[in-house]
């Protein structure tokens, strides 16, 4: 077998976003384009000479003809193994565990996550370094600059590897493992949650839908919650993972998995409900008759944390990024733990969680997840959950009120407005960057703005800083908005505007939030000026 050197000239925009390198997958079928990108981990990591790699992805169109890509090349840079899910499966959070249980020096995972797959949507590429988390952007922009001055890449003429079995196979001098993608994950979530009184809650006719969305998740779920826990067969639906997600979106928000929220408001609910994402980081919880927000769900698995067995020793902190509501704080400040405030990304929860600084961590955005990972992890949530379920032989809905009676309830949305206009949503963004300093004191709708700045973020740990990561407001009525574009997205641009408010435990804590925030909203949209700059008189999804 011949290593092929392969002559190349830079390709603009291949600068990693707030996870990983997103753009449509036609994109990255160009010739050259994935490749250019690959060689440029390879060589921004410091070659792969006798190193390991994990490999894996969400089973997206394009998945499995680019991890042929990526062995060629590994194989051609040198590589001495790569670990590899069964068909080129990989969950984000199971590859996390795979690099840190198996001790690769990192993994590329390809996802694009939530973001319609097939020949027409989104294709992506992240590397995650030997801890197993998403690359600072002290390696990300390593990548980018090494992207920017490559001259050739390597790969090795060879057949394809066949992936579907579990063996151990060659390419050149290389070593292809072949795992289970399941097997590592679930070995994990044994050690941390209570099977014992999960089991025991299904087979006392405890009723569960979780819907993998035709993503990632389905396989996990099945051996977990199926197999496993004994949840009834059919307890997962729409399990099988499509290169096309069944033409769907895998987002799991009461707007791209409508039937499941609409099933959970029915009178043929189950108890309980959940979704993933593509990648099966995120998750969505649903009880009877209720919908559980991200930032509410972070704080009631904080302060029920000790039910698990893998937390019973207490946290050492909760971390939540920005946007995400204070309602976790709430329970720090409880518990007596520190609190930690993050720009959007799990990528910034590493040093945290390396240092043992934090436990848990949680996004507005439905990510949760702890520090046996370092990902977020949308089958732990439903599992961390379900031990809590198991354990207080309670509702979720009786569970949500009683966290809100003793915390007080941040009342919580988010408004995302998306694909519009690159610059004139920069614009948007510079123009309330510049007014800043003039906005304390002033009146929004019927509101008054008491504090606003842009956050920036300086790490605890390693001292590494980030500008620019949203612009704050907070009112004098209790209340908050905040601005930021999406980094994630692969068409011109989404603002994302996440609006809260604080309601006390004793006042009114079961309204609907969309009501409680439409005078917030309406601050946020006129002191922007959205309406004006983007052309929308409303936005596209409020989750
Ligand atoms: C979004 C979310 C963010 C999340 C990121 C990756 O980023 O807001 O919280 O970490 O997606 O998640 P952005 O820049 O579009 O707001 V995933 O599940 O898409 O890997
Ligand atoms: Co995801």
């Amino acid at each position: 077998m011949n290593v092929r050197t392969v002559p190349t000239t830079p390709i603009e925009g291949q600068r990693p976003g707030t996870s990983g390198l997103r753009k449509k997958t036609a994109v990255f079928m160009e010739p050259g384009y994935l490749e250019n990108f690959v060689q440029s981990v390879f060589d921004a990591v410091g070659g792969l000479d006798g190193k390991s790699l994990t490999v894996g992805g969400d089973g997206r169109y394009f998945n499995k003809r680019a991890i042929q890509t990526i062995l060629a090349m590994a194989a051609a840079n040198g590589a001495a193994r790569v670990l590899v899910g069964r068909d080129g499966l990989l969950s984000t959070p199971a590859a996390s565990a795979v690099i840190r249980a198996r001790r690769t020096e990192g993994g590329l995972i390809l996802s694009a996550s939530h973001n319609p797959a097939g020949k027409t949507g989104d294709f992506g590429i992240k590397y995650n370094i030997p801890a197993g988390g998403p690359a600072p952007e002290s390696v990300t922009e390593a990548i980018y600059r090494r992207s920017m001055e490559i001259d050739e890449y390597r790969i090795l003429d060879c057949e394809d590897v066949d992936l579907s079995t579990v063996a151990t196979l060659r390419m050149g001098g290389m070593a292809v493992e072949i795992l289970d993608p399941v097997a590592i994950h679930a070995g994990l979530m044994r050690t941390l949650f209570d099977f014992d009184a999960i089991r025991a809650l299904f087979a006392s006719g405890f009723s569960m839908r979780f819907d993998a969305m035709h993503a990632v998740t389905g396989p996990y779920a099945r051996a977990i919650l199926e197999d496993e826990l004994g949840a009834s067969p059919g307890t997962v639906v729409n399990g099988e993972p499509l290169p096309d997600f069944g033409g769907g979106h895998p987002d799991p928000n009461p707007v791209h998995a409508r039937g499941l929220v609409d099933l959970m408001m029915s009178p043929e609910a189950p108890d309980f409900a959940a979704a993933s994402d593509g990648d099966g980081d995120r998750n969505m919880i649903l009880g009877r008759g209720t919908y559980v927000a991200p930032s509410d769900s972070l704080a009631v698995l904080a302060a029920n944390a000790v039910l698990a067995p893998g937390y019973a020793g207490g946290l050492a902190g909760i971390a939540r990024s920005m946007p995400t509501s204070r309602a976790a704080d709430r329970v720090a400040r409880k518990l007596g733990i520190d609190a930690f405030e993050t720009p959007t990304g799990w990528k910034f929860f590493g040093t945290l969680l390396d240092a043992g600084l934090a436990t848990l961590c949680g996004e507005e955005s439905a990510g949760t997840g702890s520090n046996h990972v370092r990902e977020k992890d949308g089958l732990w949530a439903v599992l961390f959950w379900l031990n809590i379920l198991a354990r207080r032989r309670d509702g979720v809905k009786e569970i949500l009120a009683a966290h809100w009676a003793e915390y007080g309830r941040d009342y919580y949305t988010r408004h995302d407005y998306e694909s519009v206009d690159k610059d004139a949503a920069e614009a948007l963004m510079a123009d309330l960057r510049r007014r800043i300093p003039e906005l304390p004191g002033r009146p929004a709708g019927a509101l008054t703005i008491a504090a606003a700045d842009d956050f920036s973020y300086r790490d605890p740990v390693d001292g590494s800083t980030a500008d620019a990561q949203g612009v704050r407001m907070v009112f004098e009525e209790n209340a908050r908005a905040v601005f930021r574009l999406s980094g994630t997205g692969t068409d011109g641009a989404t603002l994302r505007v996440y609006l809260e408010r604080y309601e006390e435990g004793s006042g009114e804590l079961a309204l609907d939030p969309q009501e409680v925030l439409a005078g917030v909203a309406a601050a946020a949209t006129e002191i922007a000026g959205i309406h004006a700059r983007l052309g929308r008189d409303r936005p596209d999804v409020r989750t």
